[in-house]
């Protein structure tokens, strides 16, 4: 099935989340979290940290909070200790943390002259494209920087699209977020969702794992 998208001359960008589709930092951010959940007492275990996919690093503090109001002072300074332990464990990161199949489908998208971009709710998006070495297949990069609405906002998709001077309707998304694939539906994308169809069910297809998108 990826080969006909592939070759489907109507999708000429393609544009990509980053973790849980290049790479799997989710582990990292669950590390990371739970060290700051640990630290400031509060409930945290790998059913919450699932519902933090794909979600921007303040409305996944506030679902930890559950609930809890803190001055923004506060929660500023959590985020903050909470990326410092992420950044650490990011370090990490080689060209192998490159999910598989992402490469052989980014090489086959080049050479078919296909445009690709990222779009990413992390703050961290350039640190960890630089150190998987992938930066120069993308003609395009949207980061938790580039807009102000975060997923399931369509806005970062929109921006990618523009980036790539494409337009919507032209693109496909690949998405593992149940909240990233509602927004790429929202601006009127096509969309590849990868996890369980629980999860990104919505999505006009769907693999289980990267692994499909190599074959
Ligand atoms: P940061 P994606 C998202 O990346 C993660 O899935 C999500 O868990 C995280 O909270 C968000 O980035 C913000 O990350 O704290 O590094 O700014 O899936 O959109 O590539
Ligand atoms: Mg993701």
């Amino acid at each position: 099935m990826i080969d006909s998208l592939i070759n489907d001359e109507t999708i000429k960008g393609w544009i990509f989340d980053l973790d849980g589709v290049i790479t799997d930092t989710a582990v990292y951010h669950y590390q990371a979290w739970k060290k700051l959940a640990d630290e400031e007492s509060l409930a945290f275990n790998e059913t919450i940290n699932e519902n933090l996919r794909g979600i921007s690093r303040r409305a996944s503090l506030e679902i930890i909070l559950a609930g809890k109001i803190l001055p923004d002072s506060v929660m500023e300074e959590m985020m903050e200790r909470k990326n410092s332990y992420y950044c650490e464990l990011l370090k990490n990161l080689t060209s192998h943390s490159v999910l598989p199949g992402i490469l052989p489908l980014l090489e086959k998208l080049q050479s078919k002259g296909r445009y690709s971009a990222i779009a990413s709710a992390s703050r961290n998006t350039d640190f960890i494209i630089d150190h998987l070495q992938i930066r120069h297949y993308f003609n395009g990069v949207a980061s938790g920087y580039s807009v102000k609405r975060p997923k399931p906002a369509p806005d970062i998709f929109v921006h990618a699209a523009g980036q790539l001077k494409i337009p919507v309707k032209n693109c496909i998304v690949i998405e593992d977020a149940e909240a990233g694939v509602s927004g790429a539906i929202e601006a009127g994308f096509r969309t590849i969702g990868i996890g369980p169809e629980e999860r990104v069910g919505h999505s006009n297809y769907r693999f289980s794992s990267t692994n499909e998108l190599g074959l």
